[in-house]
């Protein structure tokens, strides 16, 4: 990563809409264009979050609309709008 500020507690304050994207586009390790259960998770715990492989599952299980598992292109939308259940506010 090497990148400074990817912190808990700016994310907390709010972060555009578009740099969500990349910041989970960054998370895509495999380079498939999906969020893994696994690469989500990787994402969350960077975040600082307890509990990220819980938070990982759970989102996806809530996201997930075509059943493959993971966070698609189609589907990141929705997981912006779920980050705000992790306290992260999404500005337009
Ligand atoms: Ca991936
Ligand atoms: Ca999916």
């Amino acid at each position: 990563m090497g990148r400074k500020g990817w912190t808990w507690r700016q994310l907390e304050a709010s972060l555009p809409e578009n740099q969500m994207k990349s910041i989970f586009k960054a998370f895509d390790t495999n380079g498939d264009g999906k969020l893994s259960r696994k690469e989500l998770k990787v994402c969350l715990k960077k975040f600082g979050m307890s509990f990220a492989g819980f938070r990982a599952w759970h989102a996806i299980r809530h996201i997930d609309a075509n059943g493959d598992g993971m966070i698609g292109e189609d589907e990141i939308k929705e997981l912006i709008k779920y980050a705000s259940k992790w306290g992260i506010i999404v500005t337009p």
